[in-house]
């Protein structure tokens, strides 16, 4: 057990606070630090992504929101913006399958509440521009300016989806980070 518990600490070196979110409360020899290894080596792969959103307001691109900058200011140029209408929505297409483990949200400092409700959907469809592919988890709140993590467990898919689903606004998101593994990596 002690040699485990080593060996897992040598390989999270500057990652502990991650693995203490997932491991918390969890035997030491369960399948908790199989996960935790996953996690240390995926990486944001919406950066290497193509971004899409419903329709455009101002400079508020697709793109701005996988630029890699989590500047909440929309002034500054690195937030993606909808114009109002309902069920506004942005998608990624990774460009291939993932293992999706979490996601991260990083809201515009000056009016966070938009995004309350918004949904984060991960699949293979295109359909209804993927927002019908199976959910990761809702947006209840971000702080304004903050970057809020969404645990997604391994979903599969290649497209990811933010829809405020019902509600007639903007959808603004100064960044999405999407943290996973190439499936075909996993098979190896
Ligand atoms: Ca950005």
């Amino acid at each position: 057990m002690k040699v485990f518990f080593l060996h897992c600490f040598i390989n999270l070196l500057g990652l502990t606070v991650q693995a203490d979110q997932v491991c918390n409360g969890v035997d030491l020899d369960s399948d908790c630090w199989e996960e935790i290894e996953d996690r240390r080596r995926g990486m944001n792969v919406a950066l290497k992504g193509k971004a899409t959103l419903s329709n455009l307001y101002g400079h508020g691109i697709a793109y701005n929101a996988i630029d890699g900058n989590r500047d909440g200011i929309y002034d500054h140029g690195s937030c993606a913006h909808t114009k109002v209408h309902l069920s506004p929505w942005w998608r990624v297409d990774l460009l291939q399958k993932y293992k999706v483990f979490s996601v991260i949200i990083t809201t515009e400092v000056s009016v966070p509440e938009r995004l309350d409700g918004a949904e984060i959907r991960i699949g293979n469809s295109l359909i209804d521009n993927g927002v019908n592919n199976p959910r990761c988890d809702i947006i209840s709140s971000v702080p304004a300016g903050f970057s809020v993590t969404y645990e997604c467990n391994g979903m599969e898919g290649r497209y990811v989806t933010v829809v405020i689903p019902g509600r007639i606004g903007h959808l603004i998101l100064c960044e999405v980070e999407v943290y996973g593994l190439p499936l075909d990596s996993k098979a190896q």
